[in-house]
């Protein structure tokens, strides 16, 4: 029987890496391709498998060794005639080891178990992909291949589950340990906290938040309590998801509507016997269907790496009903005059509050507008309604001293907000987005451009 010197196969673009897990030991009947140890880099971590089987002799590393490509790991006293095999190591996670393709067939590299995460298969093809973090914690969890594929396996967010290991290492008893936990109700993944909002029974842990205060209320005084009603649930949870997913940031501007109104007021009157009364918002629809042809990214959604331009205009407006927020869709606004967009408003509103709203009738937008000029106020910052990328919030207009470049003359002054997904929109294209809603709004003759 011969003996071997099982070596460290190629590792990609990493010059040095750290032992920080020896799986097997002197005497162990190994198998060609098991994992013998596990390394890490500053960015991932892999396993070094065995290219023969036999028995392991004698162990040349310990933990914290620095070992490169072509370190002798073990001496293995093999099985006769045993045919040595090209190391291949487990399956990676992350998006990017599909995109990496090197010839040299080596070890694979795990990245952090993500839910979004496609989980690619392993090919001899496929070399040590750089890390990206998904996980929600920014941190690459500490793990082995074999672990993170069986926390993949049963579904278990590896970010989420704390290490015992050394250096905060997670094993495989941590997240069975996770996984029971989960199971008894004594902890909420991420995913099951944003399903219930946190506050209606959702205690925020799995987020690292102190728990939800609970107060008894009628220690202090009478009250009364209320079920929530099925919409606010839904949208509850859907707010709530996209309040701590989107890093969301909120542009204000004022645009001059004076002349605007006045065109609406006398619309208005002539139109009198129509029964269709021609509102702002119909106006602004319109005009943001201008803004967002003139800048595409607002019309987009994210899908995992890429960005998704959709080439129709279909606009949500929320709409306030006695059961709770709505968001019916006026489809292809594009194509739609202030009239029919105003008509269709007005009915898909009293849809809306009459709880008549078909499921059609509420998907499919790809950008929100949320008004309370109606009622009243000065800004607010709406949350965008994923997967739309913005959503313009606007309050109420109010007639306003404006310098005109030699006196101060009063203008209807319209406060706009515009809240976008930072991953997709920058500062200056929204600061862009609204200036030019506001020439549009200041001279509507503009929309003809
Ligand atoms: N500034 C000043 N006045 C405004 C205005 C504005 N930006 N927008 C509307 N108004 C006026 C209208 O002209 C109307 O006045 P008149 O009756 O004198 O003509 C009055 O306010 C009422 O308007 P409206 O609210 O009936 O009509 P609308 O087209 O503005 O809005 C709808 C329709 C469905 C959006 C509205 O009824 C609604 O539900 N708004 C609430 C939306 C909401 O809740 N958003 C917050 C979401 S986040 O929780």
């Amino acid at each position: 029987m011969a003996l071997i010197d099982i070596k460290v196969p190629d590792i990609g673009d990493f010059d040095e890496v750290t032992v920080i897990e020896i799986l097997v030991k002197p005497g162990d009947i190994v198998k060609a391709d098991q994992s013998l140890l596990t390394v890490e880099s500053d960015k991932a971590s892999m396993e070094i498998p065995s290219s023969h089987g036999g028995v392991v002799k004698e162990l040349r590393v310990k933990l914290d060794d620095k070992v490169k490509q072509g370190s002798i790991v073990l001496v293995l006293e093999a099985e006769a005639d045993a045919p040595a095999v090209a190391p291949v190591a487990s399956a990676p996670t992350a998006p990017v080891a599909q995109a990496a393709a090197v010839a040299a067939p080596v070890a694979v590299a795990s990245a952090p178990a993500s839910p979004a995460a496609p989980v690619a298969a392993a090919t001899p093809a496929q070399t040590m992909p750089a890390h990206e973090p998904t996980a929600a914690t920014g941190q690459l969890p500490h793990a082995s291949p074999s672990v993170r594929k069986f926390a993949r396996e049963i579904g278990v967010p590896l970010a989420e589950v704390k290490g015992s290991g050394l250096k905060g290492r997670i094993t495989q008893d941590d997240v069975q340990g996770f996984a029971k936990s989960v199971m008894a109700g004594d902890v909420r993944t991420q995913a099951q906290a944003v399903k219930a909002p946190v506050g209606s029974g959702g205690d925020g842990a799995a987020l690292g938040l102190i728990p939800w205060p609970k107060v008894d209320f009628a220690k202090f005084g009478p009250i009364e309590r209320k079920e929530m009603s099925r919409i606010k649930k839904i949208s509850g949870a859907n707010l709530l998801r996209n309040a701590i997913m989107i890093p969301a940031v909120t542009n204000h501007d004022d645009a001059d509507i004076t002349d605007l109104e006045a065109f609406r007021v006398s619309t208005n009157k002539e139109n009198e016997k129509s029964g269709v009364k021609v509102t702002m918002l119909a106006f602004l629809i319109k005009a943001c269907v201008a803004a967002l042809k003139k800048y595409p990214e607002f019309n987009s959604s994210l899908d995992g790496d890429a960005i998704v331009y959709k080439n129709y205009w279909h606009i949500g407006f929320a709409a306030d009903t006695p059961n709770g927020l709505m968001v019916p869709v006026i489809r292809d606004a594009d194509q739609k005059g202030v009239l029919q967009l105003s008509q269709e408003m007005g009915e898909l509103a009293k849809k809306a509050r009459d709880g008549k709203l078909g499921s059609a009738e509420m998907t499919g937008a790809t950008f929100t507008i949320s008004s309370l000029g109606g009622i009243g106020g000065k800004y607010f910052m709406p949350i965008i309604n994923a997967p739309e990328v913005a959503i313009m919030g606007v309050s109420k207009s109010t007639m306003e001293p404006v310098w005109d470049g030699k006196q101060f003359v009063p203008r209807l002054m319209l406060p706009l907000s515009l809240t976008w997904d930072h991953r997709v929109i920058d500062g200056a294209a929204a600061a862009r987005f609204n200036a030019y809603l506001g020439q549009i709004l200041g001279d509507f003759r503009r929309v003809l451009l």
